[in-house]
């Protein structure tokens, strides 16, 4: 991580412009921590990613919320918008005799490669559904566009329920935040908390009953088949069905934030 970092500061110096990619789904949460400070010395342009993952009212209000502070945010649906509007946007910074240079950055799982590829129009750069696909800088070129893909870099010394949030969402790796069990149990009750969690148990055809969250992932289990022999369900299994089916958006569209949560807001 630190050395990407600094691999990246080092880029700065080279490059016209930032692209930082966000999700939808948590776009307070999910947002780089290099960005503050790139942003004090080169323009910004932010994208969400995984419109199609997260909840229509509640990202209304975050456009609202950007817009209101003047920042410029693309929503995007990686799979299946199309992204001329964005690329006409960049090509209209593009200096005269050369071509418009900017990186790709933010956090892990977040959709940089595959936001890269859309760019230059040709899957160059690897994509994955795990965090960590991207391992280097890497330059790839294409129609008046030099791009580099950096690997996802999460902040070390961000709030503990940032890091659980990013691993809810596929950002970073439940196994190295506690397990899947926990991460489940926290997820459940986060869920729970908001009133989010009943169109998700639905998914599983689940009633959405007033019980501690350990009876809810047990039922999960049991419906998802995750049991071990003698018919007791595998607690972990049963996290990382649920975590896995909540990060790849299985069980429906949602967001975790609202502008000025006052959980993570600072
Ligand atoms: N549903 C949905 N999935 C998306 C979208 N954008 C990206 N993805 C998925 O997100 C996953 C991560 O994509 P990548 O492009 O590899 O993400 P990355 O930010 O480069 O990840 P690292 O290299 O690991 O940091 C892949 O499974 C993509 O298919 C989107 O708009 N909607
Ligand atoms: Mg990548």
């Amino acid at each position: 991580m630190a050395r990407g970092g600094r691999k990246l500061a080092e880029l700065l110096k080279k490059l016209d412009l930032i692209l930082e990619v966000r999700d939808a789904r948590a776009p307070f949460s999910t947002s780089s921590p290099l960005i503050s400070a790139i942003s004090k010395v080169r323009p910004v342009v932010s994208v969400l990613t995984k419109k199609d993952l997260a909840d229509e009212e509640r990202t209304a209000l975050w456009l609202r919320h950007f817009k209101s502070l003047g920042q410029n945010v693309w929503l995007l649906d990686l799979h299946k918008d199309s992204l001329a509007p964005l690329r006409s946007f960049l090509l209209r910074r593009k200096p005269q005799h050369r071509e418009l240079r900017l990186a790709v950055v933010g956090i892990p799982n977040v959709g940089k490669s595959m936001l890269l590829n859309a760019l230059v129009g040709k899957a160059q750069a690897q994509v994955g559904a795990i965090p960590g696909v991207t391992r280097e800088v890497n330059w790839f070129r294409n129609r008046g566009l030099l791009i580099v893909d950096s690997p996802g870099i999460l902040d070390p010394h961000a709030e503990p329920g940032v890091h659980r949030m990013l691993s809810w969402l596929g950002c970073a790796k439940a196994e190295v935040l506690g397990g899947y069990e926990a991460a489940a149990l926290d997820l459940l009750r986060f869920l729970r908390e908001r009133v989010l969690i009943g169109p998700l148990l639905a998914r599983w055809e689940l009633e959405d009953l007033d019980e501690p969250a350990e009876l809810t992932l047990e039922r999960i289990g049991r419906r998802l088949g995750c049991l071990v022999a003698g018919g007791a369900v595998n607690p972990d299994l049963a996290g990382r069905r649920l975590v896995d089916s909540f990060a790849s958006g299985k069980l429906g569209p949602v967001t975790l934030e609202l502008p000025g949560d006052p959980l993570w807001s600072d």
